[in-house]
Parts: structure tokens; C-alpha cells; sequence
């Protein structure tokens, strides 16, 4: 029976409060309006900025459908819809591109003013498509992936290559593309360069992944937790370390083991004393760091403008600085291609309904990247 125009009732993770569990739920998704598409989610990876959604370091309305690392098939769309069609292979866009922003239309811009960092929770017409028990249940990040069903607006959804396997390029839709672009797009890590890379989780590893495919001849990787070592040497890490193994400032350590050559430094992880620490980690006149990790909302630093003055460049980058739109088809046709591969940072496939067991994984540092499969 077609679903065209109707409601559908589906299962769907929602989390009524912040700190809350989720709570598997029957939800009733509305048909897409206008310049909207309704997709039918199929895999959907498990990213720590879900988690900060639900501590409050993203901002979120409750109750709420969270996960926005996504890939899945259009069921149908909205009048004027014209980039996608019903049964199109989809990744929805956790940062819009809606092409007519000042961010879109400059070559260099990707932070499109649709992105919904604010936790509006709402489409374009200021309402939601998801309705849990009687109540309006709201969007994440436009994207809301953690539903069998989904409604993005048109600036959220690009249609990818239709051989594309949805479990794997899900990863394409944030922890991939953010980390791989950080240090191909953002950073620009020439050949024969030092890179370090703080935190390695499923970001840090996709930088890794970056600095290696862009020729680096060094690339140490930090994190506190030396299980995550094992899979940072097998996608490219030359070194990796443990801060708590030293007494005396990281970046002190770093200048000594490479013979103060750091170029990149990358902190994938949203500590404001890392972030930090990776400035001053990279090369005093010629270093970049880049900001990856998403620190909690309202938080401010203090740092030694000496750190800067002296000539190191510091960046942030969202979504590995791509343009969504443009950039993930490209992304997903490189990844058929072999230029990269995502198994390696897959380390579990579960069930929909094992949500909870997901991030029971990413809370004890067991997963580089769970996939929940629909
Ligand atoms: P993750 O939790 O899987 O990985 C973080 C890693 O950092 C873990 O391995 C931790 O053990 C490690 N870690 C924690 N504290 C420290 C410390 N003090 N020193 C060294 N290592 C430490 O997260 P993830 O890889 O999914 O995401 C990483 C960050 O990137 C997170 O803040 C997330 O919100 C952010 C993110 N940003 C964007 C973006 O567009 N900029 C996109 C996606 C994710
Ligand atoms: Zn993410
Ligand atoms: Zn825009």
C-alpha cells in the first residue's frame, strides 16, 4: 500500500529530556511540504555530537529525534522538489547547503545559515513532522536520523551514487567527511609533513586518514584511552601517545619527538584545555591547528595571544569545511573508487532497536563507529 500523502507510523528513538534514555516509541511521521522529502532511514552511524546533544553541550529542544550520520532512500517528496526523486539513495545534510546564504555562494564558505546549530527543532515553517504520544517531537540538526523515517528540507538532502552501500557511506554524513576534509580541505597537509591528531575516535581517525592520503610522513596520534592505538597505527598513525604517561606539557613532548617540525595539529575531541594544548603544539611560526572537536556550548578560553603572535594559524572547520551538496556525491564516488576506505572505522553493526547498546559502546571507549541498521 503506497505511503504517498499519508501519515506513516513508524518506530523511532526519542529522548524526552535532556540526560534521558531513549525510549524506542511508535511516532507518526507527516508527509513532506513543500520543498521537503520524506526518507526512509536505513543505516545511521552513532557521532559523540549526539551525545552532546543529549548532555546539553549542543543545544536541543525536547523531547527530541536525535542522529544526523545517516544514509537512506527518498519515500517521497514535497511540491517543487526537484534535486531528488522517490527512490533515490540519499544522505540527509546535517549542514545544509542551501546555495543562496552568504557562506554558499562565497568558493571558500560552507557554514550555510540554514545549519539548525541553535536547536531551533523546527523545518522552515517553524513546526515539526514528528508527532510521539500527542506531542510534537523535534528535529536535530536537520537531519534527525535516529526514525525509521525521517522529513528534511531540500537544502538538507543530496542524492548519492545509487551503488553506494548505505551501511558503510552513512559515515559520509559527518565523522568521515568531517575528519578526512579537516586535513585534505581545511588544513591542506602537504606531503612529507608532521601531523598530530588529539582524540581518536571515529573524527580523529578520518584525519588520520586525511594526513596520510595528502603524503604526511609523520602523524602521531593522542588520545588517554591506548586502546584506541591499535586502529590509529592501522589507518595511518606513525606514533601514537598517552598525555597521562608525561609529566611535563604536551607540546613540549611533540617538539622533542619530531625535532619541533609539527605542521598540523588537529584536536577532534572538544576539550578547551586540548584545544589549547594543540595550538601550542604545532610549529611556533609556521603550525596550523584545526578545530575540530566541538566544544560544549558557551564555553570561553583563555590563551597566551603570544601563541598566535609569534605566526601559528588557528582554524575551526565544520564538516571538514566541504560544501554538503557539492562535495559528499564527490565523496561517495571516491570511496567506490577505493580512494579511502570506511570499514576500518565500523567496529560494530547493530540493530536499530540496540541503540542504547550503541552508545553504551561510545561511553566506554569500546567503538570507533557503531552503524545502526533499520
Ligand atoms: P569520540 O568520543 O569517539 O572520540 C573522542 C576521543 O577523544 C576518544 O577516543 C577519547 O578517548 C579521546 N579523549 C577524550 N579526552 C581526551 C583527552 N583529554 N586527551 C586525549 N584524548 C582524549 O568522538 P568523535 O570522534 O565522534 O568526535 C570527536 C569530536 O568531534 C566531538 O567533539 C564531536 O562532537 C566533534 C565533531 N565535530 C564535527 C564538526 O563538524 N566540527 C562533526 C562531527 C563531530
Ligand atoms: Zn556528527
Ligand atoms: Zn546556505
Amino acid at each position: 500500500m503506497s505511503t504517498l500523502g499519508k501519515v506513516i507510523r513508524c518506530k523511532a528513538a526519542v529522548l524526552w529530556g535532556l540526560k534521558q534514555p531513549f525510549s524506542i516509541e511508535e511516532v507518526e511521521v507527516a508527509p513532506p511540504k513543500a520543498y521537503e522529502v520524506r526518507i526512509k532511514i536505513l543505516a545511521t552511524g552513532i557521532c559523540r555530537s549526539d551525545d552532546h546533544a543529549i548532555q546539553g553541550y549542543l543545544v536541543a529542544k525536547f523531547p527530541v529525534i536525535l542522529g544526523h550520520e545517516a544514509a537512506g532512500i527518498v519515500e517521497s517528496i514535497g511540491e517543487g522538489v526537484t534535486t531528488v526523486k522517490p527512490g533515490d539513495k540519499v544522505i540527509p545534510l546535517c549542514l545544509p547547503q542551501c546555495g543562496k546564504c552568504s557562506s554558499c555562494i562565497n568558493p571558500n564558505g560552507n557554514f550555510c545559515e540554514k545549519v539548525d546549530i541553535t536547536g531551533k527543532g523546527v523545518l522552515s515553517d517553524d513546526t515539526s513532522r514528528f508527532t510521539c504520544r500527542g506531542k510534537p517531537v523535534y528535529h536535530f540538526l536537520s537531519t534527525s536520523t535516529f526514525t525509521e523515517y525521517t522529513v528534511v528540507e531540500e537544502s538538507s538532502v543530496i542524492k548519492i551514487d545509487a551503488a553506494a552501500p548505505l551501511e558503510k557511506v552513512c559515515l559520509i554524513g559527518c565523522g568521515f567527511s568531517t575528519g578526512y576534509g579537516a586535513a585534505v580541505k581545511t588544513a591542506k597537509v602537504t606531503p612529507g609533513s608532521t601531523c598530530v591528531v588529539f582524540g581518536l575516535g571515529g573524527v580523529g581517525l578520518s584525519v588520520i586518514i586525511g594526513c596520510k592520503s595528502a603524503g604526511a610522513s609523520q602523524i602521531i596520534g593522542i588520545d588517554i584511552n591506548k586502546d584506541k592505538f591499535g586502529k590509529a597505527k592501522a589507518v595511518g598513525a606513525t606514533e601514537c601517545i598517552s598525555p597521562k604517561d608525561y609529566t611535563k606539557p604536551i607540546s613540549e613532548v611533540l617538539k622533542e619527538m619530531t625535532g619541533n617540525s609539527v605542521g598540523y595539529t588537529f584536536e577532534a575531541i572538544g576539550h578547551p584545555e586540548t584545544l589549547i594544548d594543540a595550538l601550542a603544539s604545532c610549529h611556533v611560526s609556521y603550525g596550523t591547528s584545526v578545530i575540530v572537536g566541538l566544544p560544549p556550548s558557551s564555553t570561553m578560553l583563555t590563551y597566551d595571544p603570544m601563541l598566535l603572535f609569534t605566526g601559528r594559524t588557528w582554524k575551526g572547520c565544520v564538516f571538514g569545511g566541504w560544501k554538503s551538496k557539492e562535495d559528499i556525491p564527490k565523496l561517495v564516488s571516491d570511496f567506490l573508487a577505493k580512494k579511502f576506505d570506511l570499514d576500518q572505522l565500523i567496529t560494530h553493526v547493530l540493530p536499530f532497536n540496540k541503540i542504547k547498546e550503541g552508545f553504551d559502546l561510545l561511553y566506554k571507549g569500546e567503538c570507533i563507529r557503531t552503524v545502526l541498521v533499520m
